[in-house]
């Protein structure tokens, strides 16, 4: 760990943990221009861990838990004004606005940084800044991306080690002239003369801003998740996906898991959600049906790119865990309890009078003496929630007890079916398997949820968010659906390479409103399915929108739904299936000559089986 005072204006490689010409004049210019107190250049070491997390409780920013309950682990309140990721203030500022697309907003670029020079100037005046060597991705691996964010905010340095490879072996990673991708985030809080500093300090205004074409990122004002650790959804998606984009591989808002048959054969599944959706449950589900196998790769984010053989090879860019608490249980998701039993960062659940962190869905009841997540004492008959909806945790994902040994493989994992779900109560059957890869882009590119209290917009509005990346693709979204259908059409002399695409649904509700599919560890039983469907084992039956399991074909043993609740599951509805393909249509309509023609004639091709059915 090395300190620099920031009036030094000339750092010299001298003392600076690199010889990176670019890396080091980048900092001098950042420093120049937000004043810090002093330069920090994070090794990411336990001493610095250790010095960070003791500053933080002195500032009252962190709590240390109760060490004997969970051993160094810490709790930390935001504001309550800054308390997920904001899409409003979240930007593209790509060239041209055409390039942006719709489902972003863009402002002009140039604007926009004289916009930012004003915010950052002199933005960490009284503070450290940090400088955070990061890799998206296992070290050394040729698949991995390296970024470097600049902050002012210690608890981000924190997070971003958990979160990512980070420190003193990425910059070894980085050498003299490597390429990595340039991260501003400031809290926007400068203790300017007489200026008292606080617990979790923000502002009011904030920008989230992305400038794809020189691969960069400015975030101001927000010292929350998504926000402000911003390897993971400014780098790893929409940095990303434009990357991805330009070099033909995927960058994906998917977990990534291992399924073993009781044979011991296994396949690997990405599973693209919206946030907030069961997602980290599904990565980390224990199977309810006998001799199969779940271990968990990524929870996340998912880069795949084509391997010699001509496969798909996803890799897990990050190494933590930045998961929702409420709703979090033994029953619901005990590998996960089981990961946080120490080395996490909790914010804004609740804090026990024992020094240990609950929320809503830990244990049934809440225990006495709570304290809110807003720091008031927490009265169980108010009837709000002790621990923010959008509470979270960051952990190492290698605690996982489920973790696959590959999960920091360089090569990554093959990849052979990839499920796309959403929240729907109705329409959607609890499987579908895409009659062909141009067929699945187009469930995927229609597939729709409930809002989730990651995000701002409100909870149970339904929006349609493709490939669960509308707030993550870093392009045009049309133009990302023909990325989809160029990947597909790059396998062409032998799609059967080609990973598998189906639609999931385990939110189908019956006319009482109540869950249909249990869920949880019996999605097993669906992907027992898709394993078998990969092997060519399995039946399916084609109807209009799809392969469906065929009765029986589906492991149900054990489970007691009735006759009319597997049917409801597993049938198709043409009457509303024709609804469904008209909003589909007019959602296309909406991106004009952008939508690739495949997506047209596949809604044409729909509308034709629909029809005839
Ligand atoms: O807050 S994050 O963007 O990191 C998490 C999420 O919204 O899924
Ligand atoms: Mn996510």
């Amino acid at each position: 760990m090395l300190m620099q005072p920031a009036d030094e204006r000339n750092i010299a490689v001298e003392g600076t943990p690199t010889r990176h010409r670019a890396l080091l004049d980048w900092v001098e210019q950042v420093a120049a221009r937000v004043r810090p107190d002093a330069v920090l250049w994070c090794d990411g070491s336990d001493a610095e861990w250790n010095e960070l997390s003791d500053k933080l409780v002195e500032a009252g920013t962190l709590v240390a838990l109760n060490p004997a309950l969970r051993p160094n682990s810490f709790y930390a309140r935001s504001d309550p004004r800054d308390v997920a990721r904001v899409e409003s203030r979240t930007f593209i500022c790509s060239d041209s606005e055409n390039d942006a697309g719709p489902t972003n907003n863009w402002a002009e670029p140039g604007e926009m940084r004289e916009r930012l020079d004003g915010l950052f100037s002199g933005t960490m005046e009284g503070r450290t800044m940090y400088v955070v060597p990061f890799c998206m991705g296992p070290l050394g691996s040729d698949k991995s991306i390296i970024g470097v964010e600049i902050t002012d905010s210690p608890y981000v340095v924190l997070s971003m080690k958990i979160m990512t490879r980070m420190g003193a072996p990425v910059l070894e990673m980085l050498g003299d002239d490597g390429f990595f991708i340039r991260c501003v985030h400031s809290v926007g809080m400068p203790l300017s003369e007489g200026v008292q500093d606080v617990a979790w300090p923000s502002n009011d205004e904030k920008w989230i801003v992305h400038f794809p074409e020189t691969r960069e990122i400015w975030s101001y004002g927000s010292g929350y998740g998504g926000n402000a650790l911003l390897g993971k959804k400014c780098v790893a998606l929409r940095i990303a996906s434009v990357m991805a984009r330009d070099d033909g591989w995927l960058a994906e808002h998917m977990l990534i898991l291992k399924l073993t048959n009781p044979e011991g054969a296994s396949h690997y599944v990405a599973a693209a959600f919206p946030s907030a959706c069961g997602k980290t449950n599904l990565a980390m589900l224990e199977p309810t049906i006998p001799g199969w196998k779940a271990e968990t790769v990524g929870d996340d984010i998912a880069w795949m790119r084509f391997g010699k053989d001509g496969r798909l090879y996803a890799i897990n860019p990050e190494a933590g865990f930045f998961g929702v608490a409420p709703g979090t249980g033994p029953s619901t998701n005990k590998n996960a309890i089981d990961t946080l039993s120490g080395n996490t960062i909790f914010t804004n659940t609740a804090l026990t009078a024992d020094g240990d962190v609950w929320w809503e869905g830990l244990t049934k009841t809440p225990p006495e003496g709570l304290t809110d997540w807003t720091g008031q004492p927490y009265d169980p008959a108010s009837g709000k929630p002790a621990a923010h909806p959008n509470a979270r945790f960051a952990v190492p994902a290698a605690q996982c007890p489920a973790i696959a040994d590959e999960w920091d493989s360089p090569e990554g994992v093959p990849i052979s079916a990839i499920l796309f779900g959403g929240r729907r109560a109705s329409a959607v059957p609890l499987v579908t398997e895409a009659l062909d890869w141009d067929h699945g882009v187009y469930m995927a590119a229609n597939i729709a949820s409930e809002g989730t209290a990651a995000a701002e917009n409100k909870v149970g509005e339904l929006r349609r968010d493709p490939f669960a990346m509308l707030p993550f693709c870093g392009y045009h979204i049309a133009d990302y659906f023909n990325h989809w259908i160029r990947i597909g059409a790059s396998a062409a002399s032998d799609p059967s390479v080609l990973p598998k695409l189906f639609l999931v649904n385990w939110f189908r509700k019956d006319s009482n409103g109540k869950f249909v599919w249990p869920g949880f560890g019996d999605n097993a039983r669906v992907l027992k399915w898709i394993a078998e469907r990969i092997e060519g084992k399995a039946d399916a039956e084609t109807t209009p929108i799809g392969l469906l399991p065929t009765k029986g074909s589906l492991d149900l043993s054990g489970l007691s739904l009735t006759p009319e609740q597997t049917d409801m599951l597993l049938s198709v509805d043409t009457e509303i299936w024709a609804g469904e393909a008209e909003r589909n249509g007019a959602y296309f309509n909406s991106f004009g000559d952008r939508l690739p023609p495949a997506l047209k004639r596949q809604q044409a091709a729909l509308e034709q089986r629909i029809a005839e059915a």
